[in-house]
């Protein structure tokens, strides 16, 4: 029970549909979060890891058939589907309602229905909101922990106000007394993830893993948010937050969006490899922004914790990150070793000599196949991280003085672009891509389009979410508006060997966007906005020879040209929604691209 009628309302109506054998109220506490790693344990779905090795901390495998996000299973139930746009599943939310009652109906039966109050941002911020997810998953409750604030405390700040409502369930009544239940509960056949925007409620029935049942993050955080922030005039984005302070002090902040598979956590940990400057984190993954009354744009991170890729996390690749990650973690679907520790692909440069891999299997390096699981996990708190920025739990958040927009594109894209404007900005960040490789379906190297990082996580209209970008713009001081990047740390040479060095590296690049919003750093202006003037860009003490770094910051008119029938047809996709802006600027750099074409 709360002080909230609403939610003791729903609470009861959603027990009583789905037929839990008890409520608990979850109270945050560390004692409670105890409890569930034990009621882990006692089921067989979680593995105390060892004590000496990797205190408080536990190591879960799941259903081979529940371990990634479903975007097939994942809709946006706006009440027109011209809401939801091209990008999204729509669904009608009549309709869904009729087929998610009689799946919800007793599915919790035999089982304990967990209430958790969270705050997304930090307790009591401006920014900060509020929601509650019920769940029949400890796996999520102690997930929950981790990623968000949340108990007693939210409750306590909640008092009569609004919250968004989360229903989860994994779909796995114990119909029978003393049924045995399995170490992963999950519904193999039906999975849902829906999103009912304009009521504020998400309702995810069958998968317990990541995305598909922490509501606060990707459902909550952002594509709620998302339309939340359209209706509020802010921006809630799939983007990191870091600190950058230069050697005499000055403190900047910079958010940053990439699709998946860019490393966007090993940016946001960065050590950096230019002397005297330093970089600490705010976020990793998802940055809600505010104006001030300064007119500035203010950023939180809404979450609590990391749930970030294992595979490919290393001291090497991340090395905060593994730090972060030695005690009081979850580890979901990696390799176990012998001595109860966990190990990944390319986590040690050698694997240990035997390990049990994420399907239970005996494992050595010669077994020819990956051990942990592509989408393996750990989940760990923020606090944790050894750069964690002392601002991170600001409720005011923190000011944005730069946005970066990056693709994993082996070609045509530079290193580093600044727009010419926000509207510019707005264009490159509605045409981020990257070529598709062989993991993917599809054409090796034809372009898939991922604007601003948001494709499965924007939760209303691809074309409307850039106008009201657009819009943020439009209505700002330009004075106070952090300036628009793009980046790109995956550009190949004529060999196919990657031209950049990246990861610590990537200072240097961060160091010149610091440079150009203090006013100090040089440009050239190209066709395709502002490269780095020569020598502007510090390299001391960098091994890429000049004529990688040509190639890296080269701008090929020619291949821009060849191109733009590409965009074109991305842009087709948001028929009239398509904002004017954007075809003006499609058209701006079509000319200017032609302009210097002509000139050579
Ligand atoms: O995370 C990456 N970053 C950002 C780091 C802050 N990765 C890993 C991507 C998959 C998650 C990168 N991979 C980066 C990068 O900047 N760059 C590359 C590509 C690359 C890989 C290996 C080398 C160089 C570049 N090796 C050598 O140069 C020796
Ligand atoms: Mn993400």
């Amino acid at each position: 029970m709360s002080k909230n009628k609403q939610l003791d309302a729903w609470v009861s109506e959603m027990a009583t549909m789905c037929q839990p054998d008890a409520v608990v109220w979850c109270d945050g506490s560390s004692a409670e979060y105890d409890r569930m790693l034990h009621v882990m344990e006692q089921s067989g779905t979680a593995i105390r890891l060892d004590e000496g090795k990797r205190p408080h901390s536990i190591y879960v495998r799941s259903d081979p058939a529940d371990v990634a996000r479903v975007e097939e299973f994942t809709f946006i139930c706006s009440m027109s589907k011209d809401d939801a746009g091209p990008t999204n599943n729509w669904k009608d939310p009549a309709e869904t309602k009729a087929i998610l009652t009689p799946l919800f109906t007793g599915c919790m039966k035999g089982r304990t229905l967990y209430v958790i109050p969270y705050s997304m941002g930090p307790i009591g911020s401006p920014i900060a909101k509020i929601g509650v997810e019920l769940t029949d998953s400890p796996y999520v409750v102690a997930s929950m922990h981790i990623m968000a604030r949340v108990g007693t405390k939210v409750l306590d700040v909640l008092g009569e106000g609004e919250f968004v409502r989360g229903l989860h369930s994994v779909g796995a009544p114990l119909e029978k007394d003393g049924q045995p239940d399995t170490p992963w509960p999950c519904n193999a056949k039906t999975k849902y993830i829906c999103h009912f925007p304009e009521t504020r409620e998400i309702m995810s029935y069958g998968s317990g893993y990541g995305g598909n049942a922490l509501l606060g993050k990707k459902c909550h955080a952002l594509r709620i948010a998302s339309v939340q922030a359209r209706d509020e005039g802010w921006l809630a984005e799939h983007m990191l937050i870091l600190g950058i302070t230069n050697p005499e002090g000055v403190k900047k902040y910079i958010a940053a969006a990439f699709p998946s598979a860019c490393g966007k956590t090993n940016l946001a940990m960065l050590q950096p490899t230019v002397p005297g400057w330093k970089i600490e984190t705010i976020g990793d993954d998802i940055a809600w922004m505010k104006f001030g009354a300064d007119g500035h744009l203010y950023a939180i991170n809404p979450e609590f914790g990391f749930f970030g890729v294992a595979p490919g996390t290393s001291l090497k690749s991340n090395f905060n990150a593994m730090k972060a990650i030695e005690r009081n973690t979850i580890f979901t679907n990696c390799a176990l070793t012998p001595d109860r520790d966990i190990w990944w692909e390319e986590m040690t440069d050698t694997p240990p000599a035997e390990l049990t891999d994420w399907l239970r299997r005996p494992w050595t390096p010669a077994s020819g196949r990956k051990t942990a699981h592509p989408n393996a996990r750990f989940c760990a708190p923020a606090s944790q991280c050894p750069v964690i920025s002392r601002e991170w739990e600001d409720p005011k958040g923190v000011r944005i003085d730069a946005i970066l927009f990056g693709g994993r594109r082996a070609t045509v894209v530079p290193l580093v672009n600044e727009a010419l404007s926000w509207q510019h900005g707005t264009f490159l960040g509605s045409i981020m891509s990257s070529e598709t490789t062989a993991a993917a379906a599809g054409a090796v190297g034809a372009l898939r389009f991922d604007p601003f990082a948001m494709l499965p996580f924007c939760g209303y209209h691809m074309g409307d979410y850039f106008g009201h970008w657009l819009k943020i713009g439009a209505k700002a001081d330009p004075a106070r508006l952090p300036r628009l990047f793009n980046v790109n740390w995956f550009r190949k040479g004529a060999d196919g060997k990657f031209l950049w060095p990246g990861y610590g590296e990537n200072s240097r690049v961060l160091k010149w966007v610091f440079e150009r919003v203090a006013g100090t750093g040089k440009a050239v202006d190209t066709p395709i906005g502002r490269l780095p003037a020569p020598g502007s860009l510090d390299l001391a003490g960098l091994s890429v020879p000049p004529s990688a770094m040509d190639q890296v910051l080269k701008v090929d008119i020619e291949a821009w040209l060849a191109e733009l029938p590409a965009v074109r047809a991305h842009y087709e996709k948001f028929g009239d929604k398509l904002p004017q802006g954007l075809k003006d600027e499609l058209a701006a750099l079509e000319k200017r691209l032609q302009g210097a074409g002509a000139k050579v």
